[in-house]
């Protein structure tokens, strides 16, 4: 497709998959190496008072009905002091799914990592762009990556197994709000439906990181150059490989998948604050989280 792409830009788009291969594992063969995922029951059969081998257990032999709403009271109050003892000696999280997705989290961020610095440029940054860059895109990549995951079926992400299928509920167990997940599913179908070619997935990942406006960056123009040769690549890909109709204004849809994943990004640092001053075990994140997202300590 000469002359619209050059080799060079060729070489770019070559260098980007297998710096992916290399990071993203389709096989998700590591995730049994996470603390494993803990999920609570919707329906908690727990406080059931109708097992068949002790019926009386609910109503402690009271006769009287007006009594008998106060006694199974009674018994969720025996239910909670159990829990009690269990979460005063075991240090029990609210947050079931935490560890696990920390875990996966704190996985992702280290691929991310590796795949940002064979970029080229990336290394040649001074080392606190660097930091900058890669602090503030770490969870957009992170969203983004997690398209390949992504199952627009059941609007969850399948990893391999049963267990390692991730559903909304599950990331709700992990303290996130119901409602500001909504927008990631949304996110994730939309992305899903632009049915981008591995070379788009990989330059647009790219593009993220050398986002130029990120705050405190010392060498901001070294920075909007190498995003300009990512993006001129990517629409010089688009035009030679991409066959209409689902080229049709590729470029700037995806444009706009950045800005969504700014305010994700906002709304996940917001959530994770709040999640990790009400974490009741700090251990349940990990000294990666703490220094991407920060600590409720600093
Ligand atoms: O594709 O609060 C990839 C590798 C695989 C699997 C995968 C899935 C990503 C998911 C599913 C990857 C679980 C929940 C995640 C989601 C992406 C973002 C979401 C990790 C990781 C996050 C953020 C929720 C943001 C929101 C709704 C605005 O690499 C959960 C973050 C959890 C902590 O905050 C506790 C770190």
């Amino acid at each position: 497709c000469r002359p619209q792409m050059s080799e060079e830009q060729e070489q770019l788009i070559a260098t980007l998959i297998e710096a992916h291969h290399k990071t993203y594992d389709s096989s998700y063969s590591d995730f049994g190496q996470f603390r494993p995922p803990v999920r609570k029951d919707e329906f908690d059969s727990s406080d059931d008072c109708s097992m068949p081998e002790a019926p009386t257990d609910c109503s402690f032999g009271s006769s009287t009905p007006g009594e008998s709403s106060m006694n199974s009271g009674n018994l969720g109050l025996l239910a909670s002091f159990e829990n009690f003892g269990q979460s005063a000696s075991n240090m029990t999280s609210p947050f079931s799914m935490l560890p696990h997705l920390s875990d996966l989290v704190s996985y992702s961020i280290q691929k991310v990592i590796g795949f940002a610095k064979s970029i080229p440029g990336f290394r040649e940054l001074n080392t606190e762009d660097q930091i900058v860059l890669l602090k503030s895109s770490v969870i957009e990549i992170i969203m983004l990556r997690s398209n390949e995951s992504f199952s627009s079926e059941d609007n969850s992400w399948v990893c391999g197994s049963e267990e390692f299928k991730y559903s909304i509920s599950d990331v709700t167990q992990a303290g996130h709000n119901m409602e500001l997940l909504e927008p990631l599913v949304k996110f994730q179908i939309g992305l899903k439906k632009l049915n981008l070619h591995e070379a788009e997935h990989v330059l647009l990942m790219a593009i993220c990181i050398f986002s130029p406006d990120r705050p405190s960056l010392l060498e901001r123009e070294r920075v909007e150059a190498i995003q300009e040769r990512l993006s001129e690549t990517l629409r010089a890909y688009i035009v030679c490989n991409h066959p209409p109709p689902s080229s049709h204004l590729l470029y700037p849809k995806m444009v706009q998948k950045l800005a969504d994943l700014r305010s994700l990004n906002e709304e996940h640092s917001k959530q994770y604050l709040e999640i990790s001053r009400e974490a009741g075990d700090p251990s349940d994140l990990t000294p990666l989280l703490l220094e991407v997202f920060g600590s409720p300590l600093s």
